[in-house]
């Protein structure tokens, strides 16, 4: 969409105008770099599987070799993308005019981060790192784990307690990293423009933060081309992509 109708006009000026923005992100705004949804009903990765099964600590304990494998796919999908036009849009405005822009992503890829926002405020973590599944159990002997090994296809696991490593992105049922949420809400707070771009809003608390900038005073556009379930949230709905409408909202 490069608007030649000017339908975007007036949420441009708003962009162009505004003090700070909020761009609140989810699985869509990297959709047209190559990388699936969650929800989609035919494409989203989450079409014919169970996410407790993939998504939460107890899937992963249930059948650590297939989770693994799973997240080993997807990081190897997010190393093979490259940032689309919406990333780049939004990485050359942090740039130009610094200070103006906070990236608060639900996405646990780095698109954002390689496009030039590498302040993104990442709330569900990061695929591309690993962690221990339990906390450290031989702490209290005096020493770590720290010694990872894996038999193919199985997740590392410490070669002295067996501790496994897990990705270090956010499960369900699982605390957002507490810096990472509260920086989100006060930046939510404190906004006069949010834009919500390629989210369901079916998850929470990331979901929330639409309804906390409204109410703070911000004007809520939402960005997708389909509706979600926070629409309600948002004064305005611009139906289109993140490719596609990005890049004109945020041109110099
Ligand atoms: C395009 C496009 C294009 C397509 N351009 N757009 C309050 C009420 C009800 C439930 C809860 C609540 N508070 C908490 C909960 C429970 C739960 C929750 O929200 N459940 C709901 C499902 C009901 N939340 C949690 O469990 C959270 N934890 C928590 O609250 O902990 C509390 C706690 C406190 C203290 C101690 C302990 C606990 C954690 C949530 C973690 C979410 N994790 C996941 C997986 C991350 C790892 C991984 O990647 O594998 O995060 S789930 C998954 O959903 C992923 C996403 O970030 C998240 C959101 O999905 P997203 O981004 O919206 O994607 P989709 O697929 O849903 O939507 C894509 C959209 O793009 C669609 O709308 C398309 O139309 C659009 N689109 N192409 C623009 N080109």
């Amino acid at each position: 969409m490069d608007d030649p109708a000017g339908t975007l006009q007036p949420l441009r000026q708003r962009v162009c105008a505004a003090r700070h923005i909020v761009v609140l992100t989810g699985a869509g705004m990297s959709a047209e770099s190559g990388i699936p949804t969650f929800r989609d009903a035919l494409t989203g990765m989450w079409a014919n599987v169970d996410p407790m099964q993939l998504a939460s600590e107890a899937g992963f304990r249930a059948n650590p070799a297939r989770v693994w494998a799973w997240y080993a796919e997807r990081r190897h999908g997010v190393r093979a993308a490259q940032p689309n036009a919406g990333h780049r849009a939004l990485g050359d405005f942090a740039r130009r005019l610094p200070g103006r822009l906070t990236v608060v992503t639900q996405n646990v890829d780095d698109l954002h981060q390689r496009a030039g926002n590498t302040d993104a405020i990442r709330l569900h973590g990061d695929i591309l790192q690993d962690r221990w599944l339990d906390s450290c159990p031989r702490t209290m002997r005096g020493s770590t784990c720290d010694t990872a090994f894996a038999e193919p296809g199985d997740p590392p696991i410490c070669a002295e307690c067996g501790n496994r490593v897990r990705p270090g992105v956010v499960w369900f049922g699982e605390a957002l990293p507490l810096d990472a949420l509260t920086a989100a809400e006060q930046a939510a707070d404190a906004c006069d423009l949010m834009l919500v771009v390629g989210t369901s809003g079916a998850v929470w608390p990331a979901a929330g933060l639409a309804a906390r900038a409204r109410h703070a005073g911000a004007h809520v556009a939402i960005v997708n081309p389909e509706p979600s379930d926070i629409d309600a949230d948002a004064h305005q709905l611009v139906r289109g992509t993140a490719a596609g409408v990005l890049p004109p909202l945020f041109a110099a």
